[in-house]
């Protein structure tokens, strides 16, 4: 599938507002391809079929990851966590994209997880950054996404962490997975002083 046919895909699956926050994903995850050297091709189409299953009823999504043995542990966590293993899930059996880097990064744009490609890491940071967004803080990654695409990411998962506990809402694994593993990749990288 190639992007023209994936965004005419979404667009008969996707209410308007969710279609047109896709597209800004699109066109976010190009220029964040381009700009840490990744492939545009992949991270625009694995943007633009990111939320493929967003506006399926919760039941329909909770039919599919039992009878495709993809609910793990998924099914004890909020409702929100499943359209991106779906998507990917009916992106490689009924749709035949087979580039992993895309299925992961549809897979995994709600929680990152440890070990993120950069691919998988252009769409979680374009997902939460598109134009239309409007977050506490996302000003200060918007700027951070200029400079480094690990040290926007820590800030995404920071952040995400920050408001699903002010929630008061369970988190996921792979949501404490990926800040984690971004902490550790910015010490590294020397972007923080810490502890770690
Ligand atoms: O589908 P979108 O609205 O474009 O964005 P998304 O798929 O990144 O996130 C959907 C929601 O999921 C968002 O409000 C944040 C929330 N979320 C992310 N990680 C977790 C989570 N919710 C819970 N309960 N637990 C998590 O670990
Ligand atoms: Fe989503
Ligand atoms: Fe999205």
């Amino acid at each position: 599938m190639d992007l023209k046919e994936a965004i005419e895909l979404v667009k008969q699956e996707l209410k308007a507002p969710r279609f047109e926050h896709t597209l800004r994903v699109i066109e976010t995850s190009g220029v964040l391809a381009k700009r840490f050297k990744e492939s545009t091709e992949k991270a625009k189409l694995a943007a633009a079929l990111h939320d493929y299953a967003k506006n399926w009823p919760v039941e329909d999504l909770k039919t599919y990851l039992v009878n495709n043995h993809l609910s793990n542990d998924l099914l004890t966590y909020h409702s929100e966590l499943w359209h991106g293993p779906v998507a990917s899930h009916v992106m490689e059996n009924e749709y035949g994209i087979t580039d992993s880097d895309v299925l992961q990064a549809i897979a995994h744009h709600t929680t990152g997880r440890a070990g993120m490609t950069n691919i998988e890491k252009i769409v979680y940071l374009a997902d939460y950054i598109e134009p239309g967004r409007d977050i506490p803080g996302i000003d200060e990654v918007r700027a951070a996404s200029e400079q480094s695409l690990d040290y926007a990411c820590w800030l995404v998962a920071r952040n995400t962490l920050n408001y699903l506990i002010q929630k008061k809402v369970t988190i996921h694994p792979d949501s404490f997975h990926a800040y984690n593993d971004l902490t550790r990749t910015i010490h590294t990288e020397g972007l923080l002083n810490g502890n770690e």
